[in-house]
């Protein structure tokens, strides 16, 4: 990485720290003049501190106002990044339907978006329905559009529990294997993965799209 792009991802992330959104939404709008990829701005940059003001907030040394602060930087950044996402894929046959949503109780969005933005990218139809999303939404929205698979967001080890209540209910009307289940968030693991029976899960958004086509059998599109 050359020291100029090492310094301006070093910005981003300040940015994210400062809660600071006017100058993440500028420094978002350089990165794309500079034609930089919009994914690697998002994860080298921007992430590296929400993640840093999640760290610190986790150890007890930022609070409530700088975590909201940080989030609404991080959101403002990625919607100007999300048409440069949108534009990496190009148009090709239809991959499948996605129902996207977090669960019940979460309110995280930003990684969700991430992802349905990346499978719209690539060729999915989704339908994100935000977040704090009941079972019975999720489900229901998915037999509305006969969707291929659904999938949850869940960052809060208190509401990933979520992400199994759905499945179930899936089972108990019999709608899996016809309705896929996919799942992410930073909480889960792949041992929470195999315990709930969850179709698939990506540590993150790129992942996700592998994973979603794997899922429909077009692995290789
Ligand atoms: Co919250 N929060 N938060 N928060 N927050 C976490 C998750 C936390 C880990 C911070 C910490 O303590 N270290 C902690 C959870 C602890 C735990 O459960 N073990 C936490 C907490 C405690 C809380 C509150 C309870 C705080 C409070 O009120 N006391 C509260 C809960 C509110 C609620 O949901 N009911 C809360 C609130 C908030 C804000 C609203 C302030 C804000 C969210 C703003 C928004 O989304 N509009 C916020 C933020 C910003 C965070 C952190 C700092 C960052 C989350 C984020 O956006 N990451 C987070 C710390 C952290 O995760 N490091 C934290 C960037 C994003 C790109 O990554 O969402 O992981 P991520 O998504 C990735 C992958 O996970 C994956 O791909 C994405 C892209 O790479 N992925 C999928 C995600 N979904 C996927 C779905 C898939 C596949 C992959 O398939 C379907």
């Amino acid at each position: 990485m050359t020291e100029d792009l090492e310094a301006l991802y070093k910005e981003m992330a300040q940015s994210i720290i400062d809660g600071e959104s006017e100058i993440a939404i500028e420094l978002a709008k350089k990165s794309i003049e500079l034609n930089m990829h919009p994914l690697e701005t998002i994860t080298k940059g921007f992430v590296i501190g929400v993640n840093y003001i999640g760290d610190q907030f986790g150890a007890g040394e930022a609070f409530l106002p700088e975590l909201v602060m940080a989030g609404e930087a991080m959101k403002a950044a990625v919607a100007v990044l999300e048409p440069e996402l949108l534009k990496l894929g190009e148009a090709r046959e239809m991959m499948g339907k996605v129902v996207l949503a977090t669960v019940e109780g979460d309110i995280h969005e930003i990684g969700k978006t991430l992802v349905g933005t990346m499978l719209s990218a690539s060729g999915f139809e989704v339908v994100d329905l935000g977040v704090d999303q009941p079972a019975a939404n999720i489900i229901g929205k998915a037999l509305e559009i006969n969707a291929d698979i659904i999938g949850m967001s869940a960052l809060l080890t208190t509401t990933m529990v979520r992400q199994r209540e759905v499945i179930e209910e899936l089972d108990k009307e019999g709608l899996r294997p016809r309705i896929k289940v996919m799942v992410g968030g930073a909480p889960i693991t792949r041992d929470w993965v195999t315990k709930i029976k969850a179709d698939g899960y990506s540590e993150d958004a790129i992942g996700a799209v592998k994973i979603a086509k794997e899922l429909v059998g077009k692995a290789d599109q």
